[in-house]
């Protein structure tokens, strides 16, 4: 389906031309390109078939495809080339994938690249001694998958951590090896919980206490000042959560700080929305931490086959601890100004209770919208079971926006159509203060509910507390890019993301797909600020484009 037709296909989000995408594989940066491998189906848009997909960028933003870098050829990844990770040893870059053999058992495989003087890494070889970690002993073959990023100690070996099933439990096992092709299980995991299943796609990176720039993964010069970050995947409930903690490279153990309890519930998520499989990698160009997760469809099977894709992944994100050395913060990468065009711009501006003001004058489909709304006291905010903070996707469920709360609901109506018309859809992405034991807390939701009068939608609520402290602020932002069918937002400056697919149906016949910022609480909330921007398309993974390879042929 050309993008003209089809009003799903996003303009400034990564997403191959057709077929079927999930999880990112091995971002890196390589000799003045960005490298993006990711899960690919080349043979139509759904699971299967999964090999790796491929694509370079100078700036992160516009793309160009490059054929399969792994594709299912081998006995031992027959059945499939999952996920994994790109190292760099002794300079070179070195991929670790899972594949499932032809024993139908979840294996570690290793492959080089074929030409080392290729800066496109185009073409990979996988030695015929593959497969470099199997499921033994009490590993589940089934789950032993995801190898991370590898690092190197100061004792001279390498580490990987793998994500498996043992006994019922999860487990991050830790792998070492001198050379990076023999690899030994260390007797201890990095990290299991009794009550997890299945830890898919760990990350492990460090991350600064003094700095927002990002670390590269090598323990000898992250002495000191730093942190270190746990990221997994759990199959159960299909979401991300991360750990913050120390790790002892002596014992290789990590150390979640005090306040983890072996609970994922309590645990914070990479994003309270609808991704999966997140990956970050360090960007030496700009020094920096970039996160890239699958955000998957939420339409029926049916919808996906029609229109020959499925799949995106999020705006790359700059990641880094917040100054409470709890959280981290994410925010979209400094070069989406570059997609930026007209503007519109409010300042102190009342949002009187019950106000609906639109943001009119630019393209509402395509949009990078950032607000600061003040609040005059707390005084208002409603009182809250605090049975909520382990569930608050429930207290979104329960809510709409349109309820007149104490303060709020406020913030903004995405993609919105006929507001109470008869042809009504919206999008709403909010907040609400409240009083939990005394402690005031700002909560954000979303729900889909009326996002989409299109059959087959799935259409959750999604809830989260956000870490700021409103008490001391009295401020909170949001900001969120709308891009035809997906709406990804950041608030309270980046410390909870919310990812949402939405699939609105007027904007197919045509109707306007209207933005507003609202309060529908009792008390005037003011806007300090909102600037937003229209969105240029960026060139994206377009079929046979070659702006890019075409400088190294
Ligand atoms: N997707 C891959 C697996 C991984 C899962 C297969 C997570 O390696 O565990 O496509 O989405």
């Amino acid at each position: 389906m050309a993008n003209e037709i089809d009003p799903d296909r996003t303009a400034f989000h990564f997403q191959p031309s057709k077929n079927w995408l999930n999880d990112p594989c091995g971002p890196l940066y390589y000799k003045g390109l960005y490298h993006f491998f990711y899960q690919y189906n080349p043979k139509g848009p759904l699971w299967g078939n999964i090999a790796w997909g491929h694509s370079v960028s100078t700036d992160l933003v516009n793309w160009e495809a490059l054929d399969v870098a792994l594709d299912c050829t081998d006995p031992f990844d027959i059945n499939g080339c999952f996920t994994g990770s790109v190292t760099f040893v002794a300079g070179e870059p070195v991929i670790l994938y899972t594949s499932y053999d032809d024993k139908k058992r979840q294996v570690q495989n290793i492959a080089f690249r074929k030409n080392v003087s290729d800066p496109l890494l185009r073409e990979w070889t996988k030695p015929g001694y593959n497969p470099i970690m199997l499921p033994e002993g009490d590993i589940d073959p089934a789950n032993f998958r995801d190898p991370s990023t590898g690092w190197f100690g100061q004792d001279g070996y390498w580490r990987a951590a793998v994500g498996a099933n043992l006994e019922g439990r999860a487990e991050i096992l830790l792998y070492k090896s001198l050379n990076f092709v023999n690899w030994e299980r260390n007797e201890f995991p990095l990290h299991k919980s009794q009550n997890c299943g299945m830890w898919e796609c760990p990350d492990f990176f460090p991350v600064s206490l003094s700095s927002k720039d990002g670390l590269d993964l090598d323990p000898s010069v992250n002495t000191g000042n730093i942190k270190h970050v746990l990221k997994v995947s759990l199959a159960e409930t299909f979401q991300d959560y991360y750990l913050v903690g120390m790790y002892d490279e002596k014992k290789d153990v990590f150390v979640p700080d005090e306040g983890y309890e072996d609970d994922y519930k309590t645990w914070p998520m990479i994003d309270y929305g609808h991704i999966y499989a997140s990956k970050s990698f360090f960007d030496g160009k700009k020094n920096r931490r970039i996160l890239w997760a699958w955000v998957n469809e939420s339409d029926s099977v049916a919808d996906d086959v029609k229109r020959g894709w499925s799949g995106i992944q999020t705006f790359p994100r700059a990641i880094w601890l917040d100054t409470d050395a709890k959280q981290l913060i994410q925010w979209p990468i400094e070069e989406i100004k570059s997609l930026r065009k007209k503007q519109v711009q409010l300042c102190d501006f009342q949002l009187q209770s019950g106000a609906r003001y639109e943001i009119s004058g630019i393209l509402t489909s395509q949009v990078d919208i950032e607000v600061e709304f003040e609040l005059q006291s707390l005084e208002g905010a409603e009182s809250l079971d605090n049975s909520y903070l382990l569930d608050p996707s429930k207290l979104c469920d329960e809510i709409t926006p349109f309820d007149k709360g104490g303060i709020g609901p406020f913030g903004l109506f995405v993609l919105s159509s006929d507001i109470n018309g008869a042809q009504e859809e919206h999008t709403a992405i909010y907040f609400r203060i409240y009083k939990i034991s005394d402690r005031y807390m700002a909560f954000m939701c979303s729900d889909l509910k009326s996002s989409s009068r299109r059959e087959g939608v799935t259409k959750p609520a999604y809830g989260a507390f956000v870490g700021v402290d409103i008490s001391k602020d009295k401020r909170i932002s949001l900001r969120t890019l709308i891009d035809h069918s997906v709406v990804e937002s950041y608030g309270g400056g980046g410390r909870t993301c919310m990812t949402l697919r939405v699939y609105p149906k007027h904007v197919l016949t045509g109707q306007t797909s209207g933005l507003y910022v609202f309060n529908h609480g009792s008390q005037e909330v003011k806007i300090r600020e909102l600037n937003a921007w229209e969105m240029a398309k960026a060139r994206v993974n377009i079929e046979n484009d070659d702006f890019i390879s075409k400088e190294y042929i």
